[in-house]
């Protein structure tokens, strides 16, 4: 960790160097170049701490196989996550209908997982663009 970050900053401190060199390279006298002495690290402090709510969410598994969506309606809390589970033979994806569902909206996945995590209760529909009839629906109360 410490040996990575080092050598990017000894990277940073190289392109600084460049760049000195070239924005004296118009000027023609010989100052000597002093540029890249003063130039500090910019401090990454990744303070990634787990916040974690009164209430841990759910996360919700929806198996995409067999040219369906199983379980096709799901209910879920706010806050809660669904994860859809590609493993089908043919590609897939997850595309919401309507303004409400807009933010769903996986790529096309053959192998793989995806998730959304729905803050806002309502009811999403979806369906896989690829199939429509594909269909499915998340309820989040
Ligand atoms: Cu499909």
């Amino acid at each position: 960790m410490s040996i990575r970050r080092q050598s990017s900053s000894r990277a940073l401190l190289l392109v600084a160097v460049v760049a000195g060199a070239l924005a004296a390279g118009g000027c023609s006298s010989d100052h000597s170049n002093t540029a890249a002495t003063g130039t500090s690290a910019p401090a990454a402090t990744s303070s990634a701490a787990a916040s974690t709510g009164p209430v841990a969410p759910a996360a919700v598994t929806i198996e995409v196989k067999d040219m369906a969506f199983s379980p096709a309606d799901v209910t879920v809390k706010a806050g809660d996550t669904v994860t859809w589970k590609f493993e089908d033979k043919a590609p897939h994806a997850v595309q919401g209908i309507g303004d409400v569902a807009l933010g769903i909206n996986s790529p096309i996945i053959h192998k793989g997982e995806w998730s959304h995590t729905f803050t806002t209760a309502g009811t999403y529909r979806y369906l896989c663009p690829l199939h429509p009839d594909m269909k499915g629906t998340v309820t989040v109360q």
